[in-house]
């Protein structure tokens, strides 16, 4: 069978009703701009890409220069398009609106440019991760409260995964679908679709340095999952670590898994690394479309009512049965029963 570019898949979708034609336009415009962000990141050295831009973005992170090329190109190329009302990125620290010269579409998009980005000088993979979500009724010049909407509300999510090859990994609730970028042709091709993860799991993936910082639950529920075969859980546990929310999650979708970012109490300020709105929904809407779960370790992550445009969140997310089993500890250990 001829393969399916990503243009036709989302031609096709539209005839059948799933998605309306500011939506494919804004996928092809996102899809477009993660084509030229893979390209930067293939080129490294040679493209002068690498290392710190000598500035930091508003959560007080060094930005590297590919975290500021990634939120240019993708800023630049969404803004003129029709399709939006307005972007929010982790780059920035309010949501900018679709300026009046331009066009304005119902959409908000929202998203992490370069996840990963202490990964970028040692050559391993990174990612891209959006929302989108529809701009509330009546508004024309959304501002951050707009796109305070919980993550049951988005209307698409996606991410592209510049690895060994550039995969579109993408959602508008009718399953999870994947595209490699073929990059002689310059379009990206179905490769998987409808995308299952596997119920259960002996893969888990944290970053133990932030052990001794982890609350009781946590640290109970690690301590379970090391003791393997002849603890508690009665089987053998493989770890893996590649500090790219992006690449864990692709692993994930692949071959099942639970990647986990709990709060700690390294910094009282903080709950947790990720972000909710551009990191943590996003990635949720993904792995519940291919039967996986995303849970705050309390409950599903896409019922939170977000607060704020960078607000914080525990993750934990992948195998259904393994992220159940996870929020079993916390909510013990709330009742009391551990
Ligand atoms: P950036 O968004 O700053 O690139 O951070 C990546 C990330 O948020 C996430 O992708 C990783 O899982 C996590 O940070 C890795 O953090 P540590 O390895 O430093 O704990």
């Amino acid at each position: 069978m001829k393969p399916t570019a990503l243009s036709r898949y989302l031609i096709e979708a539209q005839h059948q009703g799933h998605i309306n034609a500011d939506l494919r336009l804004l996928l092809e415009v996102v899809a477009r701009a993660c084509k030229t962000i893979s390209s930067a990141v293939g080129k490294g050295a040679l493209g002068d890409v690498l290392g710190d831009a000598g500035s930091g973005n508003v959560q007080g992170e060094a930005q590297k220069k590919l975290d500021v090329l990634s939120n240019e190109i993708l800023l630049e190329a969404n803004e003129w398009g029709g399709h939006l009302a307005g972007l929010a990125s982790e780059e920035m620290e309010h949501a900018h609106a679709i300026p009046s010269s331009y066009p304005r579409g119902n959409y908000l998009l929202l998203f992490d440019p370069l996840d990963g980005s202490s990964n970028i000088d040692v050559n391993v993979s990174v990612g891209t991760i959006f929302s989108v979500l529809r701009c509330p009724d009546g508004v024309t010049e959304p501002r951050d409260e707009h796109f305070l909407q919980p993550g049951s509300a988005q209307v698409c999510a996606g991410y592209t995964v510049y690895g060994p090859s550039t995969i579109l990994v993408l959602t508008f609730g009718r399953g999870t679908h994947m595209f490699t970028l073929d990059r002689e042709q310059g379009s990206f091709i179905l490769t998987r679709s409808d995308v299952q993860v596997p119920e259960d799991t002996r893969e888990f993936a944290i970053n133990m340095s932030n052990q001794r910082f982890w609350q009781a639950p946590m640290q109970a529920y690690i301590r379970d999952l090391l003791a393997g075969k002849t603890g508690p859980r009665g089987k053998d546990f493989n770890m893996r670590w590649i500090a790219s929310m992006v690449s864990e999650v692709h692993r994930i979708l692949t071959r099942g898994g639970i990647f986990m970012y709990p709060t700690d109490n390294k910094d009282p300020s903080k709950a947790g690394r990720l972000r909710l709105m551009y990191e943590a929904n996003p990635m949720g809407f993904i792995l519940e479309q291919a039967g996986g779960a995303c849970s705050t370790g309390r409950g599903r992550m896409l019922d939170v009512m977000p607060e704020g445009l960078h607000q914080r969140i525990p993750v934990f997310l992948g195998s259904r049965n393994e992220v159940a089993e996870a929020e079993r500890y916390h909510l013990n250990h709330d009742h009391g029963s551990a």
